[in-house]
């Protein structure tokens, strides 16, 4: 009989033990793999300082402003207290902060100002690397505002885009500016040619106003956007399909009586993920705008931002799986099971290393699209580098899109119960993973759009593609600890080769049906011979040559097997639908 026990209240019993929670380090400091490649490509005590400081920064800042977002997301006030039409994307101060935080490290900006010349693509991409998980989906405003300067630039920095340029490239906070990206509509997405019901009325100044429904609308809190819709001609008649779109440059601004000029938000998403961003429908209605392509040039004139956000994308894949990674290395460290910790389970250790050869195969491919947009900014891009770059921004894409969500799911589960518990801010790493293959294309239409690419060059992308992967081969030939590896990527070369030409007396269909296939395989290849051309790096380490030989113990061409060959022959499909709709 104690005294505690006759109190009347006295606190629950509820145990001395408590779980640590994962702790992240800086996110530099703890990639060996992001270090040694700047190390090998770009050593610059400015650009290590920078990284290292704004790693620090993400840890003890940013992060916790990144929750915050999540945990206070956008809502929409149609109407101010006086029953005025407002249409209020109201978002929290966090968000606010990314968006200051973003112009005054140059997250945009490093890419145009070029200040290292080929390599400026990558500076800004490692920055935007370690950004990312931290950035409560900051990031995508960025890649659409990237995107956009892009396309200006392309076309030209002149009026009526001068001022836009010079704001989306800023890194001043109260001059920058975001871009949206309003391509999708409700008749579609993927494709936009016969999903485009936006009309482009002209008007006497030669400007136009815009009437249409935008379906899908991410960070619509944006200070402009770019957007496609159909020119009507004097009577009222516009074309149909692609052809008949052109792009245009809209501002996103308020007249006197405090409503948005010509737009109207229908509602916000309710989404799985990437809640920390609003993404709104919207009716378009009298927007003013500007045409910025020629006239039926507006999906080839957009392709310029798709690029550059596709690549954005990659970058944000490879870091959701780098952040699960080190929390999940880090927790290892920690919890202990069976009577010692997690990190001294083999087991458990080998699922780690599987993410772990994932993760830098993710990394390494998007670095080397990364590379080759840099060498085509600066023009010291071969025609082989252009053609590289034009087939692999789709191929990463859709590559480590998917991968995302499997190393994701996989860092979750390796966090036991807690991985799953929505306030410990895992589960929001795989919900917001999960749009990576929707956006921007889903893995189907850019596995078409491999095909597309590869016909329309005449094979010369493949050319290219199949010339680099054994440039990268041959580097390795001395290096008797890769020959596994390289045996494996040159055998899966050789069977691809033959593939293709079989496939392509073929037909289209036949090619089609082996799309995603025919892109996992280009994706896998490559980063294979990327992994051993890293590992074969006078300062590379053994972890580096026992990654590339993970890697490449995998299937690497999956076109190759018979009977998956099969699959794409003519009866098929039709299997495949009674398989489906049985
Ligand atoms: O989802 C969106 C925003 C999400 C938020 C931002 C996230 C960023 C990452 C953040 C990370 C956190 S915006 C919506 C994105 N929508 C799409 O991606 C659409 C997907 N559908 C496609 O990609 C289709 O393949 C289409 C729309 C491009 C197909 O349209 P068409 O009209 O059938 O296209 P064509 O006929 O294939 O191509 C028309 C022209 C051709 O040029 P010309 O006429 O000179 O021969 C093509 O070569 O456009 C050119 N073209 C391209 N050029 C088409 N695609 C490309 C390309 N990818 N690169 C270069
Ligand atoms: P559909 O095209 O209807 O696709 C349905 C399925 O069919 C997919 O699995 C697809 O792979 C498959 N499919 C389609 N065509 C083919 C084919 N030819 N062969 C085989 N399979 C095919 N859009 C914008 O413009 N701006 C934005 O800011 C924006 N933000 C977004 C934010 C979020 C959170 C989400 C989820 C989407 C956003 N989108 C935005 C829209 C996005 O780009 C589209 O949803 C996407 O491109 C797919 O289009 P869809 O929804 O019409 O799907």
């Amino acid at each position: 009989w104690e005294a505690t026990d006759s109190l009347t209240f006295s606190g629950a019993r509820i145990g001395s033990f408590f779980q640590e929670r994962p702790v992240l380090k800086n996110p530099f400091v703890e990639d060996a793999l992001l270090r040694g490649y700047l190390r090998r490509h770009l050593p610059n005590q400015e650009i290590f300082s920078d990284l290292a400081a704004f790693g620090e920064r993400l840890v003890s800042e940013v992060d916790e402003w990144g929750r915050e977002c999540e945990l206070n997301p956008p809502r929409l006030v149609h109407f101010d207290p006086w029953g005025r039409r407002v249409d209020h994307i109201v978002t929290s101060s966090s968000w606010k902060r990314m968006k200051d935080l973003s112009a005054r490290e140059g997250l945009v900006a490093i890419g145009y100002e070029r200040a290292f010349g080929e390599w400026s693509r990558v500076y800004q991409m490692c920055k935007l690397y370690l950004f990312s998980p931290s950035s409560g989906l900051y990031t995508c405003p960025l890649a659409m505002t990237d995107g956009a300067a892009k396309v200006i630039q392309s076309i030209g920095v002149s009026s009526p885009v001068e001022e836009a340029y010079r704001r989306l490239t800023s890194r001043q906070p109260d001059v920058f500016w975001t871009s949206g990206q309003w391509m999708t509509e409700r008749r579609g997405g993927s494709d936009v040619a016969s999903g485009t019901e936006t009309v482009a009325v002209p008007q006497r100044d030669g400007s136009y106003k815009l009437h249409g429904f935008k379906w899908f609308t991410s960070a619509t809190d944006a200070d402009m956007t770019l957007t496609l819709a159909r020119v009507q001609d004097g009577s009222g008649e516009t074309t149909p399909g692609s052809k008949g779109l052109s792009l245009f440059y809209a501002e996103v601004s308020r007249g006197q009586d405090g409503r948005l000029r010509g737009l109207e938000v229908q509602r916000l998403k309710d989404k799985l993920g990437t809640r920390q961003m609003p993404t709104a429908e919207l009716l378009l209605d009298g927007l003013p705008a500007f045409r910025l392509s020629e006239e039926g040039r507006g999906v080839a004139s957009i392709a310029n931002m798709l690029t550059i956000t596709r690549i954005h994308n990659s970058i944000s894949a490879a870091a959701a799986m780098r952040r699960v990674l080190q929390l999940a290395r880090d927790y290892a460290a920690r919890r202990t099971v069976f009577g010692k910790h997690l990190k001294d389970h083999p087991l458990h250790v080998q699922t780690l290393a599987r993410m772990e050869v994932e993760t830098r195969g993710a990394f390494l491919l998007v670095m080397d699209v990364c590379r080759l947009l840099g060498c085509e900014e600066n023009g010291s891009a071969s025609r082989q580098d252009s053609h590289l770059l034009r087939l692999l921004t789709p191929v990463v894409k859709l590559y480590t899109g998917k991968q995302a969500v499997a190393v994701v799911s996989e860092g979750l589960e390796s966090f036991g119960g807690q991985g799953y518990m929505e306030d410990t801010g895992l589960p929001g790493i795989l919900r917001d993973a999960q749009v990576l293959s929707i956006w921007e294309g889903t893995t189907n239409v850019l596995s078409l759009d491999v095909l597309r690419c590869v016909a329309r060059s005449s094979g010369m992308v493949l050319q290219a593609y199949f010339s680099h992967t054994k440039s990268l081969l041959a580097g390795a030939s001395s290096f008797s600890s890769l020959s596994p590896a390289v045996k494996a990527v040159d055998g899966a070369v050789s069977d691809l080769e033959e593939f293709i030409k079989v496939a392509s007396s073929r037909g289209a269909d036949y090619m089609e049906a082996a799309a995603r296939d025919l892109a996992y395989s280009l994706a896998r290849i490559y980063t294979g011979a990327l992994l051993i051309d890293q590992a074969c790096w006078k300062e590379a380490s053994s972890v580096d040559v026992y990654a590339a030989l993970r890697w490449c113990e995998q299937d690497l061409c999956l076109v190759t097997t018979k009977q998956r060959r099969g699959h794409y022959d003519a009866g098929f499909p039709t299997l495949d639908a009674a398989l489906v709709f049985e």
